[in-house]
């Protein structure tokens, strides 16, 4: 058994309820899937605020999940929170949603959209296209103005739903990509409805660790990604301090 542990950043386990029945709905048999909540931090995620304070939990809890035994971790949040950290500090290879998303979608159409909650984020989610390398393949960023945690209803299901239509009729995109950890139970919904391939990075982000790791494929940590030198840290994050040895 292949241990694929899915990290949700913020700290409302409902959302990582959703998380974890997507992330298990699409792992092979060979999988383990170990959905965690992070153990501390803001309960959604909206801002670079929110953002910063979130990735001391993404770094405990993929130590934790080193511990464990994982062969690789997924950050479910789709601003990759702590990406690079986590790296560092994991041997197998660790994907956060929008990337795994937004190279999911570069092999299904030239282009695609990103439909994200709030608008304050759309930013942050062009910074990230630009980052993977897919600054002219992100053909726009769309908000639906639900917030995180208000996603698991009807109603918020279907602002989603026109958001998406919307954002394919405005972009022309070929491809859609959710914005959201807490949208991966919409995806297959709406790819019939809206009549394209629907991404939800929670799904993709499985498979691909999945498949770096059925390879043998783990982080290089020749350089940059090299665990971080020891050294103290004071103050509430002092657990969290890399030793020798
Ligand atoms: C997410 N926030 O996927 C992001 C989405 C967003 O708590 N989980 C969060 O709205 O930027």
């Amino acid at each position: 058994m292949t241990l694929i542990q899915v990290i949700n950043p913020n700290t409302s386990r409902a959302m990582t309820d959703g998380i974890a029945r997507t992330a298990r709905e699409v792992a092979g048999p060979g999988t383990k899937v170990l959905a965690v909540t992070s153990p501390m931090g803001p309960a959604s995620i909206e801002s670079h605020y929110d953002e910063a304070l979130a990735v001391p939990g993404v770094l405990a809890a993929v130590r934790d999940g080193e511990l464990a035994g994982a062969a690789g971790h997924v950050i479910a949040c789709f601003g990759d929170p702590g990406l690079d950290a986590a790296r560092e500090i994991a041997m197998g290879p660790v994907v956060g949603i929008a990337e795994a998303a937004m190279h999911a979608a570069t092999f299904l159409g030239r282009s695609f959209s990103v439909v994200t909650t709030l608008s304050r984020t759309a930013g942050h989610a062009w910074d990230l296209a630009g980052r993977y390398g897919f600054a002219t393949r992100c053909a726009g960023v769309h908000a639906c103005e639900i917030p995180v945690l208000d996603l698991d209803s009807p109603a918020a299901r279907a602002a989603v739903g026109q958001a998406c239509a919307a954002a394919r009729e405005s972009d022309r995109c070929d491809v859609m990509v959710l914005g959201c950890a807490g949208m991966s139970g919409l995806a297959a919904a709406l790819t019939a409805e809206l009549g394209l391939p629907v991404v939800d990075g929670v799904a993709a982000g499985v498979k691909i660790v999945e498949s770096l790791a059925a390879l043998g494929l783990g982080t290089s940590k020749r350089d940059e990604y090299a665990a971080p030198p020891a050294k103290p840290v004071t103050g509430p994050l002092s657990g969290l301090a890399v030793r020798t040895g």
